[in-house]
C-alpha cells in the first residue's frame, strides 16, 4: 500500500488550505518543473498539456481539479423536451433554480472571490442557464475580463449547437481550448421527439426541419472545432426509448468528427420539475441501463463517466457545490485577485498526482496479472485525492470502479442519501443506499459501523475500512488479487 505524501485534506469544503501541507516521505524535488508530471501513459502530451487541470476532460483531473460555472448567459435558442426555462438548463446542470443571474462584472467580482478561496480551481465555465453561444454578447464579455485578470484559468463553454458554428472563429481568437456540444441523435425524426421547436434565422422552426437544422449546425459547429485543435466533449442525454440505442449511432457520428470525449448523461425527468417529458411520465434510465449502453459504446468515442450534471452556477470539486459560498451579497467591496493560494496547491498536487500515478499503474498490472474473467464492482467513499478517505455514513455519493481482467476501470458514480446526518445514522436511509449500490460487489470507506456493515452484507455487498487513506486502485488490486488467489506485489511508494 502506497503511503500518502501529502495531506490533501483541502479536497473538501470544511477543509482549509493550511492543511496542505508535504509530509516527511516525500520522493522527490518540490517543484512541479522537474519534469514529471504525472502524465498517464496513453495520452499524447499535447493533449496532456490541455487537459491536464481540467476536471471534465480528464478522469484523472477530477480528483483534484474544481471548475466554476458564472450564470451569465440566460437566453436559449431552442426549446428541449427535458427543459423548464425556470430551472437550470439540463445540458449541464441537475433541474434546480439558479441562484442568481450575473452581469459580466458581477462574474468577474465572483470568479476571483472563488479562486482566492478555493485553490483547486482550474476552470470557468459557462453553462447557461440558457445557451452560451446564443447569449454570446454577455459569454464573450466574461470571458475576456476574466482572461485578463486571471490569464491561466481555462475557458469552458457548454452550448446545444445552434449558433456555434458563428462564434467558432472568436472561440478560437479568445483561446478557448475546451467546448461542449449537447448533441441528442444525428437522425431529424429522432430529434423531433426530442425538440419541439428551434429559433433560428429570426425563424421559429418545429418538427422534423427544426430537428434537421439543429442536427447540421451541431455537425458543422464540431468540424469547425476540430479543424481548429479545440478539444470538443459531447454530451447526450440518454432517453430510453426515444435514443437510448440511437446514441451509438450518435458516437460514430461524432468521433467521424473529431469529438475528444463522448460523456452520456441521464434523462432526469421529475414531473415536479414541469418539464414535458417530466409531466408525461418519460422515465429516465436507471445505473445498470447506463452502464450497459456505456459498455456498449467502449471502443468508439472515448467515453466520460464522470460527469455530476452540476449546475449552470456550480462551484467547486465535480460532485460538491460551493455555489452559496459565493453569492453576490458575501462579496463585499473590491476584490483583488491574490494567486498563491492556486499556485501553491499546484506544486503540492504535482506530487501527489506523480505518486498516484506509480501506484496505479502497478495496481492495474496487478489486476491484469491475475488473468481471471470475473469483474468485480467496486463503490469508493472518497473526498477525492484518489483516496479513500470518506466515511461510509458521510458519503453523499460512491465512486464506482469495475476490476476485471482489463484493468482497473471509473464507471461511474451513485448519488446517495446521507446515511450520517449531524452525527447521528438515519436508519431510513440506509435502505435507499443500499438499493443505490445495485450491483456491486464491495465498498471501500474510511470508516463504517457494525450495523450498516451488517445490513449490507445481508444484501451481498461487503463493506470493508481496512484500506483508509489508500489510493483507491491499490486497495481494489490488493482485494480483487486476493480474490482470485494472486499475491499482489510489493507496492512502491
Ligand atoms: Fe463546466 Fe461543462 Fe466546462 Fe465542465 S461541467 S462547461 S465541461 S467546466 Fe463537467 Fe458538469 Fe458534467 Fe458539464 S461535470 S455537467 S461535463
Ligand atoms: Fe434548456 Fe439548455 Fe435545452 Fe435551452 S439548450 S432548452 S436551456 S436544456
Amino acid at each position: 500500500m502506497s503511503a500518502p505524501i501529502v495531506s490533501l485534506e483541502p479536497l473538501t469544503s470544511t477543509t482549509t488550505f493550511d492543511k496542505l501541507r508535504p509530509l516527511a516521505k516525500s520522493g522527490g524535488c518540490a517543484s512541479s518543473s522537474c519534469g514529471v508530471s504525472g502524465k498517464p501513459d496513453n495520452v499524447d502530451p499535447a493533449v496532456w498539456g490541455k487537459i491536464k487541470d481540467h476536471p471534465c476532460f480528464s478522469e484523472e483531473a477530477h480528483h483534484y481539479f474544481a471548475r466554476m460555472h458564472v450564470a451569465v448567459a440566460p437566453a436559449c435558442n431552442i426549446q428541449c423536451n427535458y427543459c423548464n426555462r425556470k430551472y437550470d438548463c439540463a445540458n449541464e446542470s441537475r433541474p434546480g433554480v439558479v441562484s442568481e443571474k450575473l452581469t459580466p462584472d458581477q462574474a468577474l467580482r465572483k470568479v476571483i472571490a472563488v479562486a482566492n478561496e478555493v485553490p483547486q480551481l482550474s476552470v470557468l465555465g459557462i453553462a447557461g442557464p440558457g445557451d452560451a453561444c446564443y447569449d454570446w454578447k454577455k459569454t464573450k464579455t466574461t470571458f475576456e475580463y476574466v482572461r485578463k485578470e486571471i490569464p491561466d484559468l481555462k475557458l469552458c463553454i457548454s452550448t446545444n449547437g445552434l449558433a456555434l458554428p458563428d462564434h467558432v472563429p472568436e472561440l478560437a481568437d479568445m483561446d478557448v481550448e475546451h467546448v461542449t456540444i449537447t448533441i441528442n441523435m444525428v437522425d431529424p425524426q429522432v430529434g423531433a421527439k426530442i425538440y419541439p421547436w428551434i429559433f433560428f434565422d429570426q425563424r421559429r422552426y418545429t418538427g422534423i426541419e427544426a430537428a434537421r437544422i439543429l442536427h447540421e449546425r451541431q455537425m458543422l459547429g464540431l468540424e469547425m472545432l476540430s479543424a481548429r485543435g479545440i478539444l470538443t466533449k459531447i454530451n447526450s442525454v440518454m432517453i430510453p426509448r426515444v435514443n437510448d440505442d440511437h446514441l451509438i449511432e450518435v458516437n460514430k457520428w461524432v468521433k467521424e468528427r473529431g469529438a475528444f470525449l463522448h460523456n452520456v448523461m441521464p434523462l432526469i425527468s421529475d414531473p415536479a420539475h414541469g418539464t414535458h417529458y417530466g409531466l408525461s411520465g418519460q422515465r429516465g434510465p436507471n445505473a445498470m441501463e447506463m452502464k450497459a449502453l456505456q459498455d456498449r459504446l467502449e471502443g468508439g468515442a472515448q467515453l466520460m463517466r464522470h460527469c455530476r450534471q452540476c449546475r449552470a452556477d456550480a462551484v467547486g470539486l465535480l460532485g460538491e457545490d460551493r455555489g452559496q459560498e459565493f453569492t453576490l451579497d458575501r462579496i463585499s467591496g473590491d476584490v483583488t485577485y491574490d494567486a498563491n493560494k492556486r499556485e501553491a496547491y499546484r506544486e503540492v498536487v504535482a506530487h501527489e498526482r506523480r505518486d498516484h500515478v506509480a501506484a496505479k499503474s502497478q495496481a492495474i498490472g496487478q489486476v491484469k496479472a491475475a488473468d481471471s474473467r470475473k469483474p468485480l464492482l467496486f463503490a469508493v467513499a472518497t473526498r477525492g485525492g484518489s483516496r479513500i478517505n470518506e466515511h461510509f455514513g458521510h458519503a453523499e455519493e460512491f465512486h464506482v470502479y469495475e476490476a476485471s481482467s482489463r484493468g482497473i476501470g471509473f464507471v461511474g458514480h451513485r448519488k446517495v442519501e446521507l446515511y450520517c446526518l449531524g452525527g447521528w445514522a438515519e436508519k431510513a436511509t440506509l435502505g435507499g443506499v443500499i438499493a443505490a449500490l445495485e450491483g456491486i460487489d464491495i465498498v471501500l470507506c474510511a470508516k463504517i459501523g457494525n450495523c450498516p456493515k451488517d445490513q449490507l452484507a445481508e444484501a451481498g455487498i461487503r463493506a470493508i475500512d481496512a484500506y483508509s487513506h489508500d489510493y483507491i486502485e491499490t486497495a481494489i488490486s490488493a482485494l480483487y488479487t486476493a480474490e482470485f488467489g494472486v499475491q499482489p506485489l510489493a507496492a512502491t511508494a
